[in-house]
């Protein structure tokens, strides 16, 4: 085939599912299967939910994606890797989905509701790109979901807040607001917290499983198990399996802008080293002291920073590792040249 041809054959498409070594995609027209060309593998590229492709289509069998175009917004979390790589764990940024414009943050209103994890999902939304906005599920069985909403909207001065019932329909018509066409909204959080639910109350039939909470503590059972793009009337939906925790990576910007106050004060300590323990002029002490700041959030905006700061050093440490092996083999590739050399 001439270059011409094969350039005429080149389309972008959408990551909507992400399986073991091949991707589905879709764009206007269809959908296909893919895998990835030996280039992007050798680069270590990997594909995800919402990834914009450029693929080569095959009609005889699985395409192939060439390219992943740049990404506007990623929601990514700190990848351990299991393995030790040299002398340090490994630790990897681990994008989840991209492209997403909102990251909706379901959190169901029982026992398993937590201002700390809300806190951890927005600060890595912010710092991805994406519009944070906590979306509280199961209102139906909460008793008092405006003083809920109120204590979740205390937690970050930007953060939008809607509480919502998939039995009832309370709340759909806010949330609904979100919903201009073009947009993609990712659905993260615990694994019970009625994402999947949510994307078969909006669509009107059941595209994902969904699955009951253990009773002795609210959790669920982990029943989505892939990530997944869905379109509803223009709007694109990923739903995501329940992640277990969210750890800190990469996460400065999310937390500074999810904590802003915070980061304010810091900044007006006397000294810019300040530990806020005993220095003079510290302006975090004086704001615990008098009131203005909550222990509470001074603990979560800490424990965020320093977990943020561990994942620095890991992942720095990572890369000498990684450095200081290329630069051993290329020393030993250098004497093994001058060796033939003589
Ligand atoms: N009462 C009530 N129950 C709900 C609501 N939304 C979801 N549930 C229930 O919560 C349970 C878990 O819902 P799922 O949608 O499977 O939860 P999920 O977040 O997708 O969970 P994973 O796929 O495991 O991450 C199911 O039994 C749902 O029926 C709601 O608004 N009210
Ligand atoms: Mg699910
Ligand atoms: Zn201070």
């Amino acid at each position: 085939m001439s270059e011409e041809g094969i350039k005429e054959l080149n389309y972008i498409y959408r990551v909507v599912q992400v399986h073991r070594d091949r991707y589905l995609v879709r764009n206007e027209r269809k959908e296909l299967y893919c895998t990835l060309t030996g280039s992007i593998r050798y680069r270590g590229e990997c594909p995800v939910v919402g990834d914009d492709v450029e693929i080569t289509e095959n009609p005889y069998g699985d395409s192939l994606i060439r390219e992943i175009r740049p990404r506007r917004t990623v929601f990514c979390r700190p990848d351990r890797g299991g393995h030790a790589d040299g002398f340090a764990k490994t630790l990897q940024v681990q994008p989840l989905v991209a492209n997403i414009d909102y990251v909706f943050i379901i959190t169901s209103l029982n026992q398993d509701f937590s201002i700390n994890r809300i806190a951890r999902y927005a600060a890595m939304a912010v710092s991805g790109g994406a519009i944070p906005v906590a979306v509280l599920t199961k209102a139906d069985l909460c008793p008092d979901v405006e003083a809920m909403e109120a204590k979740a909207a205390a937690l970050s001065r930007g953060l939008e807040v809607v509480s919502i019932s998939s039995r009832t329909g309370y709340g759909m018509d806010r949330l609904r607001t979100y919903f201009r066409p073009g947009v993609t909204i990712a659905l993260l959080g615990s694994s019970g917290a009625g994402k999947s639910t949510l994307i078969n109350t909006l669509a009107g039939r059941e595209i994902m499983q969904t699955g009951g909470i253990r009773e002795e503590d609210s959790k669920g059972r982990h029943t989505t198990t892939h990530r997944e793009l869905i379109d509803l009337n223009g709007v694109s939906f990923i739903d995501t399996p329940g992640l277990r925790e969210l750890g800190m990576i990469d996460a400065e910007e999310g937390i500074a802008g999810t904590f802003s106050d915070i980061a304010e004060l810091v900044s007006r300590c006397a000294f810019s080293d300040c530990t806020h323990r005993s220095e003079p002029g510290c302006a975090v002490r004086e704001a615990l002291e008098n009131g203005t700041l909550s222990a509470e959030r001074w603990k979560m905006f800490s424990r965020l920073e320093k977990e943020n700061q561990w994942s620095k050093i890991r992942k720095n440490e990572k890369m000498m590792n990684i450095a200081m092996e290329r630069r051993k083999r290329d020393m030993a590739l250098q004497r093994h040249g001058r060796g033939t050399d003589r």
